[in-house]
């Protein structure tokens, strides 16, 4: 059994700035290396409709329409990563939003300078990896499928 019932999932956006510098399999890879299970992915152009209720908490923020529309210059890749208390584990590979302060070793502190133009999105809490998944993605969307590499991944006691 792999965590049935507690799974957590966490939408992931490969921005238009990874896009752009070819970055996807490089994001891709970190959360592969990690442990991660990939149970949704593909490539999608948002529009003002999914923007607007993405970034809901930011709609009043005077940089929204220029955040708006460096998130539609091209399309990004969407996924939905699982794994135990995985909403987590994946803000941390991404680091603080403001790319040029973020840790060595996190994606953003890897791969990027900016505030806007910060690679990856990554949900911030359970609740909105749940809301956000359900945004991107239709339900056949997302797979179910058991992951073999859990067996070295997680102890006993975790699975
Ligand atoms: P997060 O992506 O680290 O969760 P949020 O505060 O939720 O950060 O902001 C969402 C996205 O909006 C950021 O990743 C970034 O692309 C953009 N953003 C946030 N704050 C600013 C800002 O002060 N100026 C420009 N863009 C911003
Ligand atoms: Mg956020």
């Amino acid at each position: 059994m792999q965590f049935d019932g507690v799974n957590e999932k966490s939408l992931v956006l490969v921005k238009p700035d990874a896009i752009q510098r070819g970055l996807i399999g490089q994001v891709v890879s970190r959360f592969e290396r990690k442990g991660l299970k990939l149970v949704g992915m593909k490539m999608m152009g948002l529009d003002d409709e999914i923007l607007t209720a993405h970034y809901s908490h930011l709609a009043d923020k005077p940089f929204f329409p220029s955040l708006a529309k460096f998130m539609k210059s091209s399309p990004v890749i969407a996924m939905c990563w699982e794994g135990l208390e995985v909403v987590n584990a994946v803000r941390e590979l991404c680091g603080i939003t403001k790319a040029r302060e973020a840790e060595a070793g996190s994606i953003r502190g890897d791969f990027a300078m900016s505030v806007s133009c910060n690679v990856v999105h990554a949900s911030d809490s359970v609740e909105n990896g749940e809301i956000e998944v359900g945004r991107f993605f239709e339900d056949d969307e997302i797979h179910s499928y058991k992951k073999s590499e859990y067996e070295h991944v997680y102890a006993e006691d975790e699975k």
